[in-house]
């Protein structure tokens, strides 16, 4: 079982994340279950608008290094253009997790180096997996939850009408 996070805050981002799951889907990406949608703040460069972020469990024969090679072929037919670092994308797909594996290589550091430092990673991931361990990990992702610094907003997304930077309803 593999684990991706995607985000996106730029465009029609709830379009972009069922879009990028399809694509992925189409490049042998199987998904087993997306969890909820998140409206997060945004982390690192403050200065942009608030993500939505959700996590995809899914299943595949790619190797790492292949999955890794869709993935950004997938950002890329989407239209994300790589500008700032951490700045507005209109989707970002990283691999949390590639089932027990630990990889060290060029471009490719699975479980993600940052993801137990992240609430727009773990509270979706919570959702699908609480129980969870990251490899070599005593420790489930709820732990992490529960023990991350990261004080950042996530907050369930309520669709298209809502306003997402945590002052309640749009309208
Ligand atoms: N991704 C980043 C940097 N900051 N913040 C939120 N809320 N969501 C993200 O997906 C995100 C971020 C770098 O990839
Ligand atoms: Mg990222
Ligand atoms: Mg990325």
């Amino acid at each position: 079982m593999i684990y991706l996070s995607l985000g996106s805050n730029l465009g029609d981002r709830e379009a972009m994340i069922a879009r990028a799951v399809e694509e992925l889907a189409r490049a042998g990406v199987t998904p087993r279950r997306l969890s909820s949608l998140y409206a997060t703040e945004p982390v690192g460069f403050l200065a942009q608008s608030w993500f939505l972020n959700c996590v995809l469990k899914a299943e595949t024969k790619l190797t790492p290094r292949q999955l890794l090679r869709v993935v950004q072929r997938v950002e890329k037919d989407l239209g994300r253009e790589r500008t700032t670092p951490g700045g507005p994308r209109t989707i970002d797909i990283d691999i949390l997790l590639y089932g027990s594996s630990v990889i060290h290589a060029s471009g490719l550091d699975v479980p993600h180096p940052r993801m137990g430092e992240r609430r727009f990673v773990l509270v979706p991931l919570c959702e699908l997996e609480p129980g969870l361990r990251l490899p070599r990990s005593r420790r489930s992702v709820t732990d992490l939850l529960a023990r991350t610094a990261d004080r950042s907003q996530v907050q369930l997304w309520g669709g298209p009408s809502e306003r997402d930077d945590g002052v309640g309803p749009r309208r």
